[in-house]
């Protein structure tokens, strides 16, 4: 019933300093209640629990610039982050991070990023979203942080006041554009589209395409690039890419999304291919849930993502 076996680590990030609706720190412990640990096991995998990177909470900090808020107190966490993510890659396991507001991820990819890079070896990133968080706090129309993650690890931003993000580990860009796949965008702010193409991103697949061409052409397309010449990728899932009927706890809700079944065969055909180098999970957000079942599909999905089968 299951793939290969894998010794996976679960690291939490209950970061909420990069969203201005909150909750979404409530998240790694939601998806842990869910039973995370003990499905992933019962398809024969070996899951150990790395806890939790220490995160300030926005009580005992004062906001900062307004175009970045907390921005240095993210980038603290989020290089912790990566630091979790190169010891339990080190230690031969596949990281599993659970957010958290999605700015995490900057730390998260930039943890892999250096892994590999430490072997000669690029990475490709699939990030899975209704947003395509590529904004600087320049062209940021809210001071999100969590709004900003792809443009830090791009290398945008740099003299656009996102150095802390940018400049993790002491280098950038982390990732190549042409490597970086964004699937299921939906909501992206006008600056956002400029950023894109500033960026070099190509691999744009809108909810349209999911649509006029169906998930499986899609998912195809996005393995295929972020596989090319590559170790592999980071797979980066924000919850709010599936529809608000199917996962209404998350940070940022945003109609059209994908629908269940199309969420399970995306990471269906993730698991066939078997490149993944790591996996998040990120914007579960239990405040504003409904008896922690966006959690559970969570769990749901990492299943499939990991080789869960229907037969
Ligand atoms: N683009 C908007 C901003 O920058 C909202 C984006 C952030 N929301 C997320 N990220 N949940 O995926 O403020
Ligand atoms: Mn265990
Ligand atoms: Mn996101
Ligand atoms: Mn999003």
């Amino acid at each position: 019933q299951s793939l290969p076996t894998r010794r996976i680590c679960v690291l939490g990030v209950p970061l909420d300093l990069g969203a201005s609706r909150r909750g979404v720190d409530m998240g790694p412990s939601a998806v842990r209640v869910a039973g995370l640990e003990a499905r992933l096991e019962s398809l024969g995998h070996q899951v150990t629990d790395g806890g939790n990177v220490a995160v300030e909470i926005a009580e005992t900090r004062s906001t900062g610039d307004v175009h970045a808020r907390f921005l240095n107190e993210i980038a603290e966490t989020c290089s912790h982050t990566a630091n979790a993510v190169i010891r339990a890659l080190s230690d031969g396991m596949m990281p599993l991070v659970l957010g958290g507001d999605h700015s995490l991820a900057a730390g998260s990819v930039s943890g892999v990023a250096e892994f590999y890079r430490r072997r000669d070896q690029k990475i490709g990133v699939i990030w899975i979203d209704a947003h395509s968080d590529i904004n600087t706090p320049q062209t940021s129309p809210s001071g999100n942080v969590h709004g900003m993650p792809l443009a830090a690890l791009l290398g945008l931003g740099v003299d656009a006041g996102l150095a802390p993000l940018t400049g993790l580990l002491g280098y950038s860009p982390k990732i190549a554009p042409e490597n970086t796949v964004l699937v299921g965008v939906r909501d992206i702010d006008a600056a956002e589209r400029e950023n894109l193409r500033r960026a070099g991103m190509t691999h744009v697949y809108t909810m349209r395409d999911i649509d006029e061409r169906g998930m499986r052409a899609v998912m195809e397309e996005a393995i295929r690039a972020a596989g090319q010449g590559t170790a592999g990728y980071h797979v980066s899932l924000d919850m709010d890419w599936i529809d608000p009927e199917d996962a209404p706890g998350v940070g940022t809700p945003v109609r059209g999304g994908v629908t269940y079944r199309e969420a399970h065969l995306a990471m269906e055909i993730l698991a066939d291919h078997g490149h993944l180098l790591s996996f998040e999970i990120v914007e579960v957000n239990p405040v504003i849930d409904e008896h922690n079942r966006t959690a559970d599909l969570a769990v749901e999905l990492a299943c499939s993502a990991f080789g869960k089968k229907i037969l």
